[in-house]
């Protein structure tokens, strides 16, 4: 990777991945690119242009005038998000996916789309589930990342072209909130607790869902796409997950440096419908033969780390 276009570069990964990446890359061979420029103080010292995934030929002008070499397509709709208004998010999702693909393709240019757990469904096996398993998602959201993983594995076999990917678990940070996840609560809940000293949650105590913090996710995305393509039997997309928890049991490790935090429970049935569809826990073993995945960061040193940073903050 020496070019590497970042579309949705804003948003929750994107805003800690381009910092990342300049300082590997190098700050001039990052272009960060999102729909508008939100906050300025958020974009950072390096190359940023509005960019429409919508707008295939922008895209296209876009790859050749830095002389691109990478694709990260991170703009997307989250789950929540995506099922309250799912004949758009399929738009945005498939069309801004199906137009950054395709140039990449035109442009036989490394490719990374991120999957997510939501690519399984509820008849997928529920625990420690497998690389390769039954997935019917039935969330929108997940619809459009298992047609994702199914085009980048096409695209790869049919045109040769570099896709790579990861089946991401709830993304926890203390940096930019996430919008309109079902795994969001882990993010507020800290946020919550350090603010007001307790949270209301609106999923049900005991619903476990796969989780990473952003640190290693975005250490992640680079080790995978950096790694030796022979080693890859797998392309669309690996297991990736650091920690399988509950509400009640990340509660229970905050209280552990606030003791006084509470947490009550209101449950919202759509959120709750989307996270009893996923895994409670995802198996990682080709992500760590194929390309040697190891997080670093369990749920006692993350919520350890999320609490300082964000009372610092
Ligand atoms: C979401 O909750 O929608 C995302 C995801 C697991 O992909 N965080």
């Amino acid at each position: 990777m020496k070019k590497i276009l970042v579309t949705g570069a804003l948003g929750q990964i994107g805003s800690e991945l381009v910092p990342y990446l300049r300082d590997i890359y190098g700050k001039d061979n990052i272009i960060a690119s999102d729909k508008k420029r939100q906050d300025d103080s958020k974009a950072g010292d390096g190359i940023f242009e509005i960019l429409d995934v919508m707008d295939r030929s922008s895209l296209y002008e876009m790859v050749k005038k830095y002389n691109i070499d990478t694709i990260i397509h991170m703009a997307a709709l989250l789950s929540a998000v995506a099922e309250e208004k799912p004949q758009f998010a399929w738009q945005l999702n498939m069309n801004g996916f199906t137009n950054t693909l395709g140039v990449a393709r035109e442009n036989n240019l490394k490719y990374f789309v991120p999957s997510s757990i939501a690519a399984f469904g509820p008849n997928s096996p529920k625990d420690n589930t497998p690389q390769d398993t039954i997935q019917r998602p039935t969330s929108m959201y997940g619809i459009t990342k298992l047609s994702a993983e199914l085009l980048c594995d096409y695209y790869h076999l049919k045109y040769g072209l570099d896709t790579r990917s990861v089946r991401f678990p709830g993304l926890i940070s203390y940096v930019t909130p996430p919008g309109g996840g079902t795994t969001d609560y882990a993010v507020k809940i800290y946020y919550d607790a350090i603010k007001f000293g307790k949270y209301s949650c609106y999923l049900r105590e005991d619903t476990y869902m796969d989780m990473m913090y952003m640190p290693d996710a975005i250490k992640c995305i680079v080790q995978l796409m950096e790694s030796d393509p022979s080693r890859l039997k797998h392309r669309n997309a690996f297991n990736v997950s650091a920690m399988s928890f509950s509400p009640k049991e990340i509660s229970r490790e905050i209280k552990k440096i606030i003791p006084e935090f509470t947490i009550s429970y209101d449950i919202d049935e759509e959120k709750q419908k989307i996270a009893d569809s996923w895994p409670n826990s995802i198996d990682c073993t080709c992500a760590i033969e194929e390309w040697d995945f190891k997080p670093e960061y369990d749920l006692a040193s993350m919520t350890k780390d999320m609490i300082d940073k964000l009372k610092t903050k």
